[in-house]
């Protein structure tokens, strides 16, 4: 494979300032629709400044962390062209450097978001070893104001909580679905997602029980800024419910230990950077 273009900056290139903590020429509240058509051209026309493979980096100061944004994937081509059309320009004005992975499981076996980021933690740190932080994002999510920032703290974050379809309210205390943050050693912290969530749901509950169980917690952005639209979709094939997420997240304290980022078995079928994303695709099994 020819080597990624870098984000970071040569050995003769000057010494940028540290990027600002509340980032300039942000707009605040944004208008989402998805009702124009998006074809990808006209996305990678508006967005000239990202890098092959779906690489940013701000030209004018020196941001201090390196974000790989990692989105499960599989036959939502339509959903993905609004993300990146609204997702490049807002995280350009948040002065990130970042990469976006598209995690696309191959085949038409069960569906499993959990372990596709899994795939996508590991998979982003074999191309840039300096991601100090992972935002995971589904597809069909778009945040509705710039100033809710995806960058990592001191705790989990979580980015979505606002919804459009849940009437803009987190629709119980413990959820934290759709968009989450964890910096490399948070993530390290919890081993990982579970691998053992085959189709829809539960696997976020899991995570937030390994994040309570390791004695941190969750850190939200203001009710106001963490609004988002979804795009409007039916039930994908092959990610039914799964009947057995009520018993499984009863059990993380005694799984966690052996089911995650240290368990997960796959193999990578193809990496292709196109313009705007990096496509991996990968054969993550199916359910026992
Ligand atoms: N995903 C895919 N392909 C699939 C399934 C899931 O890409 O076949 C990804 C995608 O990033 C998606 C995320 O996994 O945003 C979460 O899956 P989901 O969108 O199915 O979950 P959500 O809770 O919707 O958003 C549940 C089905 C709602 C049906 C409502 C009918 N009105």
């Amino acid at each position: 494979l020819p080597e990624a273009p870098s984000a970071r900056p040569g050995p003769t290139a000057p010494v940028l300032p540290p990027c600002p903590d509340s980032p300039p020429g942000l707009v605040g509240r944004l208008l989402i629709e998805f009702t124009s058509p998006m074809p990808l051209e006209r996305v990678q026309r508006e967005n000239p400044g990202v890098l092959l493979g779906g690489r940013y980096a701000p030209p004018d100061c020196m941001p201090a962390q390196t974000v790989a944004v990692i989105i499960p994937f599989r036959h939502r081509e339509h959903h993905l062209r609004y993300w990146l059309h609204y997702l490049h320009p807002i995280l350009r004005r948040q002065r990130l450097r970042y990469g976006v992975y598209v995690i696309n499981q191959h085949g038409e076996d069960t569906f499993n978001r959990a372990k596709l980021l899994n795939v996508g933690f590991l998979e982003a740190l074999k191309e840039d070893a300096t991601y100090d932080c992972f935002i995971f994002s589904d597809v069909d999510l778009v945040p509705m104001d710039d100033r809710n920032l995806y960058r990592c703290g001191d705790q989990p974050r979580h980015f979505a909580i606002a919804m459009d379809k849940f009437g803009f309210r987190l629709p119980y205390a413990g959820y934290f679905g759709g968009v989450s943050g964890l910096s490399k050693a948070q993530f390290l912290r919890i081993n990982g997602f579970p691998n053992e969530y085959w189709g829809w749901g539960g696997e976020d509950d899991d995570i937030f029980n390994r994040i309570s169980l390791t004695g941190m917690k969750i850190s939200r952005p203001d009710i106001r800024i963490g609004r988002y639209r979804m795009i409007k979709h039916d039930r994908d094939k092959h990610n039914e419910p799964n009947p057995q997420r009520f018993t499984k997240i009863q059990n993380t304290k005694l799984t966690m230990k052996r089911d995650g980022i240290g368990s997960v078995r796959y193999q990578v079928l193809e990496v292709s950077r196109q313009p705007l994303f990096t496509n991996i695709t990968v054969d993550i099994g199916r359910p026992p």
